[in-house]
């Protein structure tokens, strides 16, 4: 299938120009193949034709493959590996123009031509590593005989983009076009036409390769990409870049990336990926929903979340005015934002002049009225309603008519609080998690009188601050922290039937979490998921929570933040078992008549997924959560599931969801509807989200 649109044929007098138009972003996707070859051979035809120039429509160069196709059988995915053969093979002289991105596939397309040429702002890079893949149309051959083998291993491991600066100097850009990239490629390309031999990439050496660069390489992803498959690929196919013929390390290259894109890992990955992006995705509002724009921010309350906030729109350039109670708590506040900047200033994160121009568009303030030229308002304080309340209520007479009023409750009932103002359709719930100006999550509260407006604007600016904003609705614990709770509980039962702390800590390492349960909860306080427990038993007229966690909190044992919780910690905070609080587990066993038993790390590891799943296929039965996907997000953003795990839901459904339901019955827990119908037919979540919805 030729599909001429999408490679346009342009003269420019003895120069073929082949534009890709395949909006938004160019990937290579059926039909590109198909015109490339087709301009090429027209070329290859004409004499008069002395260079060809690739260069990409609208806003970018070729961002890659076309991810859409990986799900294909090899022989229908679009054929970039034959492409890039064409283009290394042609007899003339081609040249990428770059501007926008030129990612994976898309550099592994300007590697084979002749030359690149880039705008200043053009970025290169070849992130298939964070799709659990790797690049499989010779980047992993060609960018190391270009740029070395450090930097070509550091580009393909970490799979960030470079600048076309950096580009230039280390020669993945033969030269920087200034002005029109198309005049500056035709110009290039007419000084090169006669200019023979064609230099071909894949004739050249790698260089500064060694046996100890690429054990190095080995040891480090043992760390940055624990039990992950495509680094360690990688890295073997660069040391046969280094090592062997170049046509060995391009067919090895092959099988490898075969190997890879059929992974579990490359496919929670890209199922991630996509996730992501449909989160975006509000159902029931229109996509053309007016937005405001947000010139003002106020944060009332400057602890650590208010600050955190603060400096996401500082960060922006959007001015904020923080508001706290009293004088000695608004310079302690200033005085965490200042000593933030300042260590991401020493580390080389922002410059100098970064953390003066921040700070100054910062505005403390001992007064709720300095607030009423803010178009978005953040109360950040205590987790109580009462406290929420009177703010909202005084809110509600200073702020500006068109303000959102946003809480950032982490498990309050917004419409609650919405409930107290004269304007609750501009009240919305923005969660924003610890450390707020480090972790990506915001889950965006849609309260029953949340506007349209209000919530498209807050989808905005979670993306204009760099957020990933996923929309969930009203309940105890939204949709992150309802699930968490559920498997706390499971591992405080997991102990009292025999479990050590660290046995299910190890256990949730082992899949792929950087903290388990109770590292966790000695980071955050154990004193704070004690109130937690303590609110929600006076809210439902229960008695006091008194679990053996419960106990511990009691001696007075709080976390890291009291030197030491569930665990002891060494100078470098490394958890060591307490063998005061092992005995009060064996205690409260005995008090409980609990014979202790061996739990292996697989029940350990399938009843903490399986609550988990429970919970979130509650979440979408009552319509908290729009998709498993969102929950998917949430869990792997706000919570630190691996993402190369897909998020939970999608990891129970790759396991089988009928096994989440046995292993739920098999421990004496009820499994939700939801769940148990869609085991009994044999779906998974996707299939669940493709249902008519009433
Ligand atoms: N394939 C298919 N769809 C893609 C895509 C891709 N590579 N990249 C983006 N999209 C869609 C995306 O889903 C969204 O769709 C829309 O384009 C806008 O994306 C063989 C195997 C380029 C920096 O990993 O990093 O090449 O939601 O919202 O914020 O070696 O997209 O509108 O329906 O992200 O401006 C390697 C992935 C592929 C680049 C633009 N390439 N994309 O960011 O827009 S593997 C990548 C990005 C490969 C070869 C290997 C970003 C972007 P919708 P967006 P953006």
């Amino acid at each position: 299938m030729t599909n001429p649109q999408l490679v346009e044929q342009t003269r420019e007098g003895s120069v073929l120009v082949l534009t890709i138009n395949n909006p938004p972003v160019n990937a290579f996707s059926p039909g590109v193949p198909e015109g490339l070859k087709a301009g090429l051979e027209a070329a290859a035809a004409d004499d008069t034709i002395e260079a060809v120039i690739l260069i990409g429509g609208g806003r970018t160069f070729v961002a890659g493959a076309d991810i859409k196709t990986f799900n294909l059988p090899r022989d229908q995915a679009p054929d970039l590996r034959g492409t890039v053969e064409k283009l290394d093979a042609f007899p003339k002289p081609t040249v990428a123009a770059l501007h926008g991105t030129a990612l994976g596939g898309g550099l592994e397309l300007a590697l084979a031509c002749t030359y690149r040429v880039a705008v200043g702002g053009a970025r290169l890079g070849l992130p298939e590593v964070k799709l659990g893949v790797l690049p499989g149309a010779g980047g992993t051959q060609r960018l190391p005989r270009v740029v070395g083998a450090p930097k070509g291993l550091e580009m393909m491991l970490s799979g960030s983009p470079i600048g076309a600066a950096e580009a230039k100097a280390i020669g993945l850009v033969d030269e920087l076009v200034e002005g029109d990239l198309l005049a500056g490629a035709l110009s290039f390309a007419r000084r090169v036409a006669a200019a023979r031999p064609l230099p071909r990439i894949s004739e050249r050496e790698v260089v500064g390769a060694s046996p100890e660069l690429f054990a190095q390489a080995r040891e480090a992803i043992n760390k940055t990409h624990r039990g992950q498959l495509s680094p360690s690929l990688i890295i073997d196919l660069a040391e046969l870049a280094a090592t062997r013929p170049f046509q060995e390390g391009w067919q090895a290259e092959a099988v490898k990336f075969m190997e890879a894109r059929e992974s579990p890992q490359s496919r929670g990955l890209r199922h991630i990926f996509f996730a992501e992006r449909e989160s975006a995705r509000v159902p029931g509002l229109a996509k053309d929903t007016p937005a405001t724009t947000i010139r003002r921010v106020g944060v009332i309350g400057a602890g650590t979340m208010g600050g955190g906030i603060a400096m996401n729109f500082l960060n922006v350039g959007i001015p904020v005015t923080i508001v706290e109670t009293g004088q000695e708590a608004l310079d302690r506040g200033l005085g965490l934002l200042r000593r933030n900047y300042e260590s991401s200033a020493k580390k080389g994160r922002i410059s100098a002049e970064d953390v003066d121009t921040r700070l100054g568009l910062l505005t403390p303030s001992l007064d709720l009225a300095d607030l009423k030229d803010a178009d978005l308002i953040i109360e950040a304080v205590f987790e109580s309603m009462a406290v929420k309340k009177d703010i909202f209520t005084r809110l509600d007479a200073v702020a500006g008519p068109d303000a959102i009023l946003a809480t950032n409750t982490s498990t309050l009932d917004v419409n609650e609080i919405a409930a107290v103002t004269s304007r609750p359709q501009q009240v919305i719930g923005l969660h924003f998690f610890s450390p707020a100006n480090v972790m990506k999550l915001v889950e965006i509260v849609r309260a029953d009188k949340t506007s349209d407006s209000v919530l498209a604007t807050s989808m905005a600016v979670a993306k204009q601050i760099g957020k990933v904003g996923v929309v969930v609705g009203v309940c105890d614990g939204f949709v992150g922290n309802r699930m968490v709770h559920r498997y706390g509980e499971e591992a405080r039962q997991l102990v009292e039937e025999g479990a050590a702390p660290g046995d299910v800590d190890a256990a949730m390492n082992a899949l792929g979490l950087p903290m388990g349960p109770f590292q966790m909860t000695d980071m955050a306080g154990l004193d704070i998921g004690h109130a937690i427990r303590v609110h929600r038993a006076q809210q439902r007229g229960e008695p006091e929570p008194d679990g053996w966690l419960d106990r511990v909190v009691k001696t007075g044992r709080k976390g890291q933040k009291t030197g030491g919780g569930i665990y002891d910690y060494d100078e470098n905070r490394r958890p060591r078992p307490n063998a005061d609080v092992q005995a009060l587990i064996d205690a409260y066993r005995a008090e409980k008549g609990v014979t202790p038993r061996e739990l292996t790390q697989d029940e350990i590891t399938r009843r903490l997924t399986a609550t988990l799943v429970n919970e979130g296929a509650r979440i979408l039965d009552e319509g908290i959560a729009a998709r498993a996907g969102d929950i998917d997000v949430i869990y792997i953003y706000g919570y630190g599931f691996p993402a190369y795990r897909g998020g939970p839901m999608h990891y129970a459904s790759e396991q089988g969801l009928q096994g989440v339901v046995d292993d739920l019955k098999r421990y004496g827990k009820a499994p939700a509807p939801l769940l148990e119908r869609l085991a009994g037919e044999g779906k998974t979540f996707a299939d669940w989200e493709k249902e008519p919805r009433s």
